[in-house]
């Protein structure tokens, strides 16, 4: 091929190029959409399976070949998801040590997507945005970057008890903290760092409409970041219970008309709110009602044998609507800037009552119709049941069995306990579903247990109330479970994922770091059994609680709603540059620079500013057809964007190296993705 040949056959090749890319710049997302559905055949009537002997033959020797029997075959068949299918429940994972929150599509176990919340993530473009960087800037505690959290405990928003698929919040236990997830865009929106406590544990939790997120603390101390001895452990350390006021048209935490509750200093461990029987009260457990305090290096007990001598320590019950009148009513005091009720408030206004519970408990879980409580604890193999009717009665008549040290009542067990049923080794978690049973996480027994509930439930499923019926082995030693929408005032049923903390062989090694095991149960299809259907190996971080929505109820979008939108404020920002209006604005060493993002440039292509100058980058990414998402990176200055469809982000930093800097777009946009890039050239002082 001669020379000219070459270049006239590249010519060639870039004008095919150019027209491809200009016809997917104007293929709108519709289209394509049609044309998936087209190429996978994904619409098309469901038609009974007929397998040919061909098929059957087939089948049978790829069975052989792979050692497949036949219970796998089936699981293959509940799982997979032919190409362009959608599953039908979406799973949110709180993302553990990694600060990150998973969403994973059940009943595929695909994951769909990460969202960062508490580590910044530059996919994402989270916490990549220069100096000025609002996500940085939210993650400050006493003015210093804590760019991690230890997530827990996800709680999607509720609307009668039910989610409602708006907004998603996680705890941080780490740094107790609580982040805010538009569930529009899947971007974290606000975090609220507590004033009073270092770390905490029970949340998010929500109450049935939003009114509130719980966070319930752990392990006392001094609150609002004091300080005394460990020898005035029950003088001067208190426990806590948070309730942030939910704003829902703004999508954020009202930290103004937000409260604490000040509580011994039990350590506070799981909260869940009451609903439909329940409504207005919540229940948080406790684990240290000994006060231990450790000391092994002196010689006291340790604290795994000092917080676990006696036989009961204290299930919380809080009347929140009390508590809300209370703070409304001006009864607060202020602790380091936060609200907080005193124990002398909570008692007198008869806002927290304490009732016995079996030797240090995990888990309280209210049922589907808010009649019960379930409290498992993880050194007693019974799970104990509370009933709200009982509780009500006991709070009114003051059936108490005496005042703990801080004058707070405790009611007398045999009063408020409904049942308790015998399930097997460290019961922690529960969860329900639509046909009267419950299902509880055996950590000890490596196992989910399945069990009748009695009252209301009766009438739902065949055997006797509060009755184990099945056990179920998984591997291994399993901490939280999820069953479909199985914590909500209408369960599905259907599926459960156990949320195995140890996977050792279940997967190749990776290392002497092995990922944590997702294993989701068939509770639905099976009758009596409810098989291990899927193994989904967990690498990044190690998760705790997760929920599962009906994939139908998430109104997300597809693009941004118009070009320009500002994802901080959910609206059309004014400062988003519009086409025909990209280039540079100075204003002394303050620089402005205008810029829109479309297939496949960005405009202005090169930069200049001068060494020193303050720089205020503004980018809109002009494009309508969804996932044509665009990258922006400044190698060296730490500066990674998503620029979603629509979107407008704006960052700033001091352009104190000179040099010549190509910035480029990181996602794979178009055929042209490798040109979209241009040059930020900073001249050096004293260049002409
Ligand atoms: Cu791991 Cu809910 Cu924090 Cu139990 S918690 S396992
Ligand atoms: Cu835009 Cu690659």
């Amino acid at each position: 091929m001669t020379a000219s040949t070459l270049a006239s056959r590249s010519r060639h090749v870039l004008a095919l190029m150019i027209a491809a890319g200009s016809v997917l710049a104007c293929i709108t997302p519709d289209a394509l959409a049609q044309e998936g559905r087209r190429r996978r055949g994904g619409d098309q009537e469901a038609k009974p399976v007929q397998l040919s002997p061909e098929q059957t033959d087939q089948l049978t020797k790829i069975a052989t070949d792979r050692k497949l029997n036949v219970d796998d075959l089936l699981s293959a068949a509940k799982t997979y998801m032919p190409s362009g299918r959608h599953d039908d429940y979406v799973l949110f994972s709180s993302g553990g040590q990694s600060g990150q929150v998973f969403a994973i599509g059940v009943p595929s176990m695909r994951l769909l997507r990460s969202i960062s919340v508490f580590t910044p993530e530059s996919w994402q473009g989270y916490g990549f945005a220069g100096e000025a960087d609002r996500v940085i800037d939210s993650l400050k505690i006493n003015g210093k970057v804590v760019a991690w959290g230890d997530t827990h405990h996800p709680a999607l928003s509720e609307t009668k008890g039910d989610y409602d698929g708006q907004f998603l919040f996680i705890g941080d236990k780490a740094n107790s903290r609580i982040g805010v997830i538009d569930l529009r865009d899947w971007e974290t929106k606000q975090v609220v760092k507590n004033p009073l406590t270092v770390s905490d544990h029970g949340g998010a939790f929500v109450t049935p409409n939003t009114e509130y997120v719980i966070e319930g603390g752990q392990y006392a101390t001094v609150l609002g970041y004091g300080y005394a001895p460990i020898e005035e452990y029950k003088k001067s350390y208190r426990g806590m219970v948070t309730l942030w006021k939910f704003d829902r048209a703004k999508g954020r935490i009202d930290v103004a008309n937000s409260f604490a509750l000040e509580l011994p200093p039990y350590w506070q461990d799981l909260a869940d709110a009451g609903k439909n029987a329940s409504d207005g009260f919540f229940f948080l457990n406790s684990f240290n009602a000994e006060m231990a305090t450790g000391g092994i290096e002196k010689g006291n007990p340790p604290f795994e044998a000092g917080a676990s001598k006696r036989d009961m320590d204290y299930l919380h019950i809080v009347d929140w609507r009390k508590a809300e009148a209370a703070f409304k009513a001006g009864k607060a005091k202020m602790i380091n800037g936060f609200a907080v009720l005193s124990m002398e408030t909570t008692a007198a206004e008869g806002i927290l009552h304490l009732a016995p519970e079996p030797k240090s408990p995990h888990g309280v879980d209210v049922t589907p119709n808010g009649q019960f409580m379930v409290v498992a604890g993880k050194l007693d193999p019974h799970v104990t049941v509370y009933s709200i009717d009982r509780i009500k009665a006991a709070i009114a008549s003051k059936k108490y069995s005496g005042t703990d040290d801080y004058g707070l009542p405790i009611l007398d067990f045999d009063a408020v306990k409904e049942a308790q049923v015998e399930l097997g080794l460290g019961p922690l978690h529960t969860q329900f579903d639509d046909k009267g049973y419950a299902y509880t996480s055996l950590f000890l027994d490596s196992a989910v247990a399945r069990w009748t509930l009695g009252g209301e439930y009766d009438s739902l499923n065949p055997e006797p109330a509060w009755k184990l019926v099945h056990k179920t082995p998984v591997q291994y030693n399993i901490g939280h479970l999820c069953a479909a929408e199985g914590d909500s005032a209408s369960p599905d049923g259907k599926y459960l994922i156990s949320m195995s903390k140890w996977s050792v062989d279940r997967f190749l090694t990776t290392g002497p770091l092995l990922p944590q095991n997702f294993q989701l149960l068939d509770i639905g299809s099976t009758g009596t059994t409810m098989p291990v259907i899927y193994d989904m190996p967990i690498g990044v971080g190690e998760p705790h609680y997760c929920q599962m929505i009906k994939a139908d109820k998430l109104q997300s979008w597809k693009v941004y709603p118009e070009v320009g939108w500002n994802p901080h404020t959910q609206s059309l920002d004014p400062n988003a540059p519009k086409k025909g209006q990209e280039g540079v604005v100075r204003d002394g060493s303050n620089v402005i620079i205008n810029m829109t993002a479309i297939r496949s440039h960005f405009s202005p292509e090169h930069v200049e500013v001068n060494e020193g100058d303050h720089v205020t980058w503004r980018i809109v990414a002009a494009e309508t057809a969804q996932d044509a998402t665009h990258g922006f990176c400044i190698g060296g200055y730490n500066i990674n964007l998503s620029l979603e469809p629509g979107e407008y982000t704006e960052f700033t930093f001091t352009a104190d190296k000179p040099g010549t800097y190509p910035f480029y777009c990181t996602e794979f946009c178009s055929a042209l993705h490798l040109e979209m890039m241009g040059y930020l050239h900073i001249k050096p002082k004293g260049t002409k």
